[in-house]
């Protein structure tokens, strides 16, 4: 596959919609041909999978339903949109992929790290991506972020309790320490433009020169 697959991975206000925009604007200028998606979502049947996973109303699902929904959403997502992309010499930005399943379903979410990486070598032939840009953001930020665009507004997993989210933002940071050569760090503080600044940074790093 020529294209180049980078993700943006996070917590809740972290900035990653922000900064998949930015850097699909900077890359384009460099003349390099993008798409930004999302997960879970990206096709018509993953949307409509994201609209039951999320739905503040709904009963909510067992941490092993909830695991192959999302794994459920994220093979289609793959098969319809990304691989095509990257066949095509795109570059993808992915706003969440398989990352997101392992800290928030896997360890504290109930389902263990090696049976996520498992529906994702059913689902999506284990497709990782070539670099994946996590974001983190003080727990002080993010509020005032979410509190300033949502109110008290939150979907179902974001509005789960604190320890959850801290939990989250651990895994997280566990798995970017033990996969180094895929995963690269952000300082989420600042404004988006500084964060932008170090986004590049990792990519022109990683990724070599671009365009
Ligand atoms: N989920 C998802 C799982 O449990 N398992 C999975 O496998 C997957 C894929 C998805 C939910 O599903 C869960 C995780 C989530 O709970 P979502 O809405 O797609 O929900 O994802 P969120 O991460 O909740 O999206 P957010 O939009 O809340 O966060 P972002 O994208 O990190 O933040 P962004 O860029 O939208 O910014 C939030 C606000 O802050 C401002 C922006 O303008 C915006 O208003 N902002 C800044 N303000 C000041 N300084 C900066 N540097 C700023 N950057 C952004």
């Amino acid at each position: 596959m020529a294209g180049k697959f980078i993700t943006l991975e996070g917590g809740e206000g972290a900035g990653k919609s922000t900064q998949a925009r930015l850097l699909a604007v900077a890359l384009e200028q460099m003349g390099v041909s993008v798409i930004v998606t999302r997960e879970p979502g990206g096709t018509s049947a993953a949307e409509a999978i994201r609209a039951l996973l999320l739905d503040p109303e709904g009963e909510g699902w067992s941490p092993e339903a909830e695991v192959l929904l999302f794994a459920a959403a994220r093979a289609d997502h793959v098969e319809r949109v990304i691989r095509p992309a990257l066949e095509k010499g795109k570059w993808v930005l992915c706003d969440r992929f398989v990352d997101s399943t392992r800290a928030y379903q896997g360890g504290e979410g109930g389902v263990s790290d090696a049976d996520v990486l498992s529906l994702h070598r059913i689902g999506s032939q284990g497709l990782l991506p070539d670099l994946t840009l996590l974001i983190e953001a003080g727990d002080s930020d993010t509020a005032e972020r979410l509190r300033a665009r949502d109110g008290d507004n939150s979907d179902r997993i974001g509005g789960r309790a604190k320890a959850f989210h801290e939990a989250v933002a651990r895994r997280f940071a566990d798995i970017a320490e033990n996969e180094p050569e895929r995963f690269v760090r952000i300082d989420g503080s600042g404004t988006p433009e500084e964060v932008h600044g170090r986004i590049m940074a990792a990519v022109h790093d990683r990724l070599g020169p671009v365009g």
